[in-house]
């Protein structure tokens, strides 16, 4: 079972690796952001919730977002493994994605820590946001999600390492320079 966290800041490339181990691998994904955007878009009580949130560049509180999670990956049927897409963003997931995957006899195969300077993570959701038309890739909410980033998710680093599961990837480059590093570091697990 391969389980793979794919971990950086707002831009970093986590959707669009994602999307490439999935075709490799045959893995199952979750991606929160994709989960949260598809309620926003069905006009949902969750997607209600979640926007104000998103709006803001803020991370959806962790009991919402863990049980989310619980029941996309219930919702999976002889699964080769999962790539995180997005999640964890806090301690707190971490801790609780532990639990969940060691309650089902597995764990966590690699996080993998896509990392991309500031000014490059900027372009490229300013970029987005013309392009898409996303809401919350605008210049003051990008700031925000990145100092979020800072205060709140970037602690996952250290306990990553603690687990003995961090993986560095320079996330400079093309998406195909980048895409094999990330099947290197798998195929070396
Ligand atoms: P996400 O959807 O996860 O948004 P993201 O971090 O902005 O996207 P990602 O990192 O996947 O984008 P990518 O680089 O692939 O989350 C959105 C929001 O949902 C969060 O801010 C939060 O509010 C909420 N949320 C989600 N999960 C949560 C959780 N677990 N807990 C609490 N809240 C949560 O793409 C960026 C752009 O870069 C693309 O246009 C792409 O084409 C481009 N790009 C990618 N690789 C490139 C490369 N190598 N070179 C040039 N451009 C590249």
């Amino acid at each position: 079972m391969l389980n793979i966290v794919i971990f950086g800041a707002p831009g970093s490339g986590k959707g669009t690796q994602s999307q490439r181990i999935v075709d490799k691998y045959g893995l199952n994904h979750i991606s929160t952001g994709d989960v949260l955007r598809a309620e926003i878009k069905n006009g949902t009580e969750l997607g209600q919730t979640a926007k104000g949130y998103i709006d803001q560049g803020q991370l959806i509180p962790d009991e919402l977002m863990i049980d989310i999670l619980a029941s996309v990956l219930d919702g999976f049927r002889d699964s080769k493994g999962v790539i995180f897409d997005g999640f964890p963003r806090t301690i707190a997931q971490a801790e609780a994605l532990k639990k969940m995957l060691a309650e089902r006899g597995q764990e966590v195969s690699v996080m993998i820590d896509l990392d991309v300077p500031e000014e490059e993570l900027m372009s490229r959701l300013i970029r987005r946001g013309i392009d898409s038309g996303r809401a919350d890739d605008n210049e003051e909410t990008i700031r925000k999600r990145l100092a979020v980033y800072h205060s709140q998710t970037a602690p996952l680093i250290g306990w990553f390492k603690e687990e003995n599961k961090y993986h560095h990837i320079e996330g400079m480059g093309s998406m195909e320079e980048i895409a094999a590093k990330i099947v290197e570091a798998i195929d070396s697990l």
